[in-house]
């Protein structure tokens, strides 16, 4: 029921629920430990969508350029390990989409508020483009472009909502994508935020 019409993606509905209660909990302890921040893209603007990381490496920007780092920049201790909840989910979704053994050894947690966008943009700073990426949607539905190999291709939208799983990979790795501004709205769990978990292989 997942291979959509889109070539490389897997959209896995409501794939992230069963286990929602840990998940959420999960990432409680690490926004203790590795708090969101907004952070500065090489042309120094703060990004509206804050941000943290847990596991080996953690996605960053600041005026330097985009990289993946191990040590967190705001307290220079080590990510947050990646909890088995997060693992065991991110696997079983790959699996699922075809891919037998993903093993990250980076997620980026995304915090979008009311307002919140995410430009188009290539995911391109992971070494390996045949590794997929998996995401997962929580707390208010956002509305996900999807675009083509050039920043200027017309991209289609479609909303992803809580529990949401989507596997991007072969074809649809490397397209341009984002997320339109978010919509004001409450959900029951998470209130008016959405956050998304974006596991990548980085290194
Ligand atoms: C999000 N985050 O919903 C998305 C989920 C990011 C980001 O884009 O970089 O943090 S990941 C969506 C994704 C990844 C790789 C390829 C494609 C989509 N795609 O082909 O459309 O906050
Ligand atoms: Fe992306």
């Amino acid at each position: 029921p997942i291979e959509t019409a889109l070539a490389g993606v897997s959209l896995l509905k409501e794939f992230a629920l069963k286990n929602e209660a840990i998940l959420l909990a999960d990432l409680a302890t690490i926004v203790t430990q590795a708090p969101f921040r907004h952070m500065v893209t090489p042309s120094g603007f703060a990004m509206s969508v804050a941000m943290t990381n847990c596991g080996e490496l953690g996605w960053v920007t600041d005026r330097q350029g985009y990289r993946y780092t191990q040590l967190d920049p705001l307290t220079q201790a080590s990510w947050p390990a990646m909890p088995a909840s997060f693992l065991t989910l991110s696997r079983a979704a790959a699996f699922t989409a075809g891919y037998a053994d993903f093993t990250p050894d980076a997620c980026l947690i995304n915090r979008y508020q009311t307002g919140a966008r995410m430009g188009l943009h290539q995911d391109k700073n992971e070494r390996d483009f045949t590794q997929p990426i998996v995401s997962v949607s929580l707390g208010v539905p956002a509305m996900f472009q999807f675009g083509g190999f050039k920043r200027a291709d017309k991209a289609l939208s479609f909303p992803l909502y809580h529990g949401d799983v989507v596997v991007w990979g072969g074809d649809a790795r490397l397209r341009y994508h984002g997320i339109l501004p978010l919509k004001a709205n409450v959900h029951p769990a998470l209130g008016k935020v959405r956050i998304n978990l974006t596991f990548r292989k980085a290194g």
